[in-house]
């Protein structure tokens, strides 16, 4: 049985050496070594198209390296072959500090001294307290729980929402599409965590941003397909929204003369939120395959039917 990691180098040597060292009976091959395909049961990438997954004729288990698995296409992944995401916790301490550091950004105006600083214009802006400003998060899976976890400490209200319904402590929680606009009248800054799916692509629109109450801030650190940019542009520019945080784009890199780049509201990363972390995504991929090979369950498993 054997293991083919295809991806960053440094992080597969790293792989390498724990699964010899912790399990010896797996043959963890870096790519583009792969041993007999024949063997091949497991395949850990970030990405895979159909002819590479066919070079592997006895594959059980595809593993994103990253927590989002949209960049496969499940149409071409076999029925057979399991599409499991990464459950990390080295990526939910990174989403944890980003998205922390984005909501305290937009709510002490960060945005706002920055455009004064450049203007040498020393101009104090009211401080409104944190138990003044609601924070509303988009998906309450493993990285929004992990999220709200941290945000409460801070004493913001918080509110959620998610495909099925949740119950968090501190947390008034909305579900389904009947109930986003209720939602989305409590954010003050909206945060999306969701995963890209047929039914969340371009979720982040004129709709969304035109219920959020005036002078609202939003954070995207789901995927790039989950916005709408013109709808953006247009709510920053009329002034209904007063800053965005951004962490990920349609098209990464952007092109050079893309209006984002240079928007005085618009705070733009190059999709470094949360980065799988070598030590502690090991363990967790070793524990998934060892399950696996036990016949137990995995942690992370995606549901074909509903995309995530
Ligand atoms: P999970 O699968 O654990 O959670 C997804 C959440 O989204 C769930 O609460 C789910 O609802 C909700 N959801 C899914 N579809 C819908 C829908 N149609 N309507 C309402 N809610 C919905 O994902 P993670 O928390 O692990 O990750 C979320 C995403 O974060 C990833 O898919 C990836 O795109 C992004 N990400 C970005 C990174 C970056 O660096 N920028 C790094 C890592 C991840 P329910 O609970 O009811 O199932
Ligand atoms: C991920 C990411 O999905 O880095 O892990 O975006």
């Amino acid at each position: 049985m054997s293991v083919v990691y295809k991806g960053d180098q440094r992080r597969g040597r790293r792989w390498k050496d724990l699964f010899a060292e912790l399990d010896p009976d797996v043959q963890f091959h870096l790519w583009p070594e792969v041993g007999n395909p024949e063997e091949v049961k497991y395949l850990v990438a970030w990405e895979a198209s159909n002819d590479f997954l066919k070079t592997f004729p006895n594959l059980q288990v595809l593993f994103s390296v990253g927590a989002g698995t949209d960049q496969f296409d499940l149409a071409q992944i076999p029925d057979s072959v399991l599409l499991v995401r990464m459950l990390d916790p080295g990526i939910a301490q990174g989403m944890v500090e980003y998205v922390t550091c984005a909501t305290l950004n937009l709510h002490r105006h960060m945005l706002d001294y920055v455009a004064f600083q450049r203007e040498a214009h020393w101009q104090p802006i009211q401080l409104q307290p944190a138990s003044d400003r609601r924070v509303g998060i988009m998906g309450l899976g493993n990285l929004g729980q992990a999220v709200i976890k941290q945000l409460k400490t801070l004493g913001f209200p918080l509110y959620g929402w998610s495909r099925s319904p949740h119950s968090i402590d501190e947390v008034t929680c909305f579900a389904g599409w009947d109930q986003l606009q209720d939602f989305l009248h409590h954010c003050d800054i909206l945060i999306c965590l969701l995963p890209l799916t047929d039914e969340t692509r371009g979720i982040l629109d004129q709709n969304v941003f035109d219920a959020m109450p005036p002078g609202a801030g939003l954070i995207n650190v789901g995927r790039g397909g989950h916005l709408c940019e013109q709808d953006l542009l247009s709510s920053l520019n009329s002034g209904h929204l007063t800053g965005a945080v951004l962490d990920v784009m349609n098209e990464e890199p952007p092109r050079k003369d893309h209006p984002f780049w240079s928007h005085s509201r618009i705070l733009l990363t190059p999709h470094v939120a949360a980065m799988t972390q070598p030590e502690t995504a090991g363990r967790v991929l070793l524990e998934n395959i060892q399950r696996h090979q036990r016949g137990e369950t995995m942690s992370g498993v995606v549901e074909r039917d509903r995309g995530y």
